[in-house]
């Protein structure tokens, strides 16, 4: 009753794994490292990255992968062993392209696992235990939904619209601006009014900062005056070295097996610890975070730098995954929105995903792109390519494509360029914005409008080409 898509192309493809038989679309496979070998040699191989931010692209396999720099950024780039590998390895799947244009996918069912990508050789392998493997073949999109179909899902109705400060003010929020940008928006179809980074006292320290004296509470309750949904950013197992909850409980601190804590990355001028999220103490306290924050009001959390609680990579999957079920069951039915995320262990429990680097109001940062070789960084361009490679996770979870811009103030992006990220909300329903309305002209303002509440017909035209509404969007050229 199931096709067989190698053998209807005269395929054969030698595998050296438990076969546990066939499911549309492809195969199961089981084992704890299972070796595949394509009958060509693919030029072509589909890296997946680690969370979120992590570069996910078809890479050239004749040219290794090169070395992210500065070093201390590793952590929050990708899953630290895919960075140091010297060869092309991809997070929970990899695939190749045929030379009929056709793919060749190997993608984990279960959390914690790796592909290598290596001439005619997919190799994945679990870094813990035995686990279950997809291996499908044909046309590309059939194939990434063939494997997305055996992963699990969360579909919550209606992706939101919102307004998030962060790509507007970044950490300058305060409590008289975010009232008065609240007027701005009070028109706007938006549903969620989100507050992001800049409203704690500092990571792990999750009270309001002078900046908010009437506390988060109030602001809570000003937003839903306005009929829109509260949304707050928090980081919770993120902390810095200085942080008063590393004095308070050093013993919560994820440490390597000599008793030093495992780095989490470098942000805010400051090297970056991880709770551990194995520790039943640690996860009542995020537990209390989650529920404290709920009591003020707010129903949406934009939950960020989860990988921190996965750390330190793949190793940390199933940990993460029992974390975040317990997370979960604390939120109740609050959007939970994962940012920075392990993007397979965070199926069936993120509401939304951020399945991108951030954007920008700029194209892309040469210094850090090229010279540092960190394709996570923000700017409009990486945030695309990642974004792009994740759409077939729509069948999964809601996915996040990160904010669109519709402002020529305070931004260096061409016009072309800003429609490219709108239609990825159009393509996702995810329909996001920083801009403050009087940051914009009437057409912009107007287009914003537009966007928010009409919802435009997505055609896909080929891998990279889309007609949305009446324009046809091609973004090859900055693969
Ligand atoms: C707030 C921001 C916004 C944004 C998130 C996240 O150093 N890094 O690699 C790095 C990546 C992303 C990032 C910050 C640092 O942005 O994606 O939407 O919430 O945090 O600080």
């Amino acid at each position: 009753e199931f096709s067989d898509p190698l053998r209807e192309s005269r395929l054969e493809v030698p595998v050296l794994a438990e076969a546990l038989g066939p499911v549309p679309g492809g195969y199961l496979l089981r084992g704890r490292e299972v070796r595949v070998f394509a009958p060509f040699a693919s030029k072509r191989f589909f890296r997946h990255g680690w969370q979120s931010w992590s570069l996910t692209t078809w890479v050239d396999l004749t040219f290794p992968p090169k070395p992210l720099f500065p070093e201390a950024r590793r952590p929050q780039a990708d899953d630290p062993f895919l960075l140091e590998a010297s060869e092309w390895w991809g997070s929970g799947l990899g695939a190749f392209e045929g030379p009929d244009g056709k793919v060749l996918l190997l993608g984990a069912l279960g959390v914690g696992a790796r592909v290598l990508g290596r001439e005619d050789l997919l190799l994945g392998r679990y870094a813990e235990g035995e686990g279950e493997w997809f291996l499908g073949y044909g046309d590309r999109m059939e194939v990434f939904a063939a494997y997305g179909r055996l992963l699990p899902r969360r579909l919550s109705k209606g992706p939101p619209r919102l307004w998030c400060s962060w790509y507007s003010f970044y950490n300058r929020i305060h409590e008289a601006l975010l009232l008065e940008v609240l007027e701005e928006v009070a028109g706007l179809p938006f549903e969620v009014f989100q507050i992001d980074d800049g409203w704690q006292r500092a990571l792990g320290d999750w009270e309001p900062n002078e900046r908010f004296p009437r506390g988060m509470a109030f602001l809570a309750e000003r937003i839903r005056e306005k009929g829109f949904r509260a949304g707050l950013w928090l980081a919770p197992f993120l902390v810095t070295p200085d942080s008063p909850l590393v004095r308070a409980h050093p013993e919560w601190i994820l440490r390597d097996g000599e008793g030093r804590p495992i780095p989490a990355g470098f942000n805010w001028g400051k090297p970056l610890y991880a709770l551990d999220s194995g520790n039943e103490e640690v996860l009542d306290h995020v537990a209390g975070l989650v529920r404290k924050v709920r009591a003020w009001g707010y129903d949406y959390l934009k939950l960020d730098f989860l990988y921190a609680a996965a750390l330190p990579g793949a190793e940390g999957e199933v940990r993460y995954r029992k974390a975040m079920e317990r997370i979960r069951e604390e939120a109740g039915d609050a959007y939970l929105l994962f940012c920075g995320a392990p993007i397979l262990a965070s199926l069936g429990l993120a509401d939304g995903l951020r399945v991108g680097p951030d954007v920008a109001p700029y194209w892309d940062n040469e210094d850090r792109s090229f010279w540092l070789q960190d394709p996570t960084g923000p700017g409009l361009r990486n945030a695309l390519r990642t974004t792009l490679h994740r759409l077939w996770l729509r069948e999964n979870v809601q996915v996040d494509p990160d904010v669109a811009f519709f402002r020529s103030r305070f931004s260096l992006l061409f016009p072309e360029e800003m429609r490219l990220q709108e239609a990825m909300g159009e393509m996702t329903g995810f329909k996001a914005t920083s801009d403050p309305p009087s940051w914009l002209s009437p057409e912009e303002r107007e287009r914003l409008w537009a966007f928010l509440s009409r919802d435009k017909e997505v055609k896909p035209l080929g891998p990279y080409r889309f007609r949305v509404g009446e324009e046809v969007l091609d973004y090859a050229f900055l693969l």
